[in-house]
């Protein structure tokens, strides 16, 4: 049974220049809404001050309800995060990535819909709705994306990739059960679709809304890096075209 009542994630890797900032203004949103709260930060691997800042942070009275974890063989990209859900206490779960693109805002809708009846909500950046600034390179690489990812899997929607979502926490922890880890390392953030993949397949309910997003101006991903998925990707629709 979840012990209090919301929890939120957060991926870090190298992050000294803005994890306090991200720290105070999370703790200050979620404080407004009178629920019973922690943070998990994810620390992967990084090798400037992040996790000296942490020790710190929780050292302190000022942030009782923030933990952390610290991985040596990161960066993982998202196989280690994808290990650290189990160790949440909260009914729902809320995803979000240290650079606060997404207008913090979002997260009292987020979990509006949990609450009524949806096991997970996903933003769609490109709704009509949606208010977006992004570099054009990665809007279109994006765009490219998703195309392939809704020709691949049919999941329906436009936006298959974003790192910000929420689930109830039963529902994340069944499909990271299902989705298991990449020892190869090499999903990368294909691990944002696989989850939405999954949960379509559990019939799991599925929420979009429209978001504002501001794109942080430095990005952990590379054309170098993330190209390697797609070897990745292939590999899990030809088996999961078989099942
Ligand atoms: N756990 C973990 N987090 C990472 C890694 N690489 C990046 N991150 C975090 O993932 C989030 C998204 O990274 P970011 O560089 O903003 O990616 P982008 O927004 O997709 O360009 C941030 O919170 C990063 O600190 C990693 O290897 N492991
Ligand atoms: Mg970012």
């Amino acid at each position: 049974m979840p012990k209090i009542e919301l929890s939120v994630i957060i991926p870090g890797y190298n992050e000294e220049k803005i994890i306090v900032n991200t720290i105070n203004s999370v703790e200050k949103i979620i404080r407004s809404f009178k629920k019973s709260f922690e943070i998990l930060i994810v620390d992967d691997g990084s090798n400037d001050t992040t996790s000296k800042i942490l020790q710190r942070l929780v050292k302190s009275k000022k942030h009782p309800n923030l933990r952390f974890v610290s991985y040596k063989d990161g960066p993982s990209r998202r196989e280690n995060l994808a290990k650290s859900f189990k160790l949440l206490n909260g009914r729902y779960v809320i995803l979000l990535d240290m650079d606060l693109s997404m207008d913090l805002k979002h997260l009292s809708k987020m979990i509006f819909w949990l609450e009524h009846g949806y096991g997970m909500v996903i933003p769609n950046r490109y709704h009509k709705k949606s208010n977006i600034k992004r570099d054009p390179g990665r809007y279109i690489i994006s765009k490219m994306y998703n195309a392939f990812i809704r020709m691949l899997f049919r999941t329906g929607f436009k936006d298959n990739i974003c790192g910000f979502k929420a689930f109830k926490r039963e529902v994340i922890l069944q499909i990271i059960r299902e989705a298991g880890i990449d020892e190869s390392r090499r999903r990368s953030v294909f691990w944002d679709t696989e989850i939405i993949i999954h949960a379509l397949r559990k019939g799991i309910r599925i929420k979009e809304i429209p978001i504002h997003w501001k794109e942080g101006k430095s990005s952990a991903l590379t054309f170098k890096k993330e190209i390697k998925m797609i070897p990745y990707i292939i590999k899990f629709w030809m088996k999961s075209s078989k099942t």
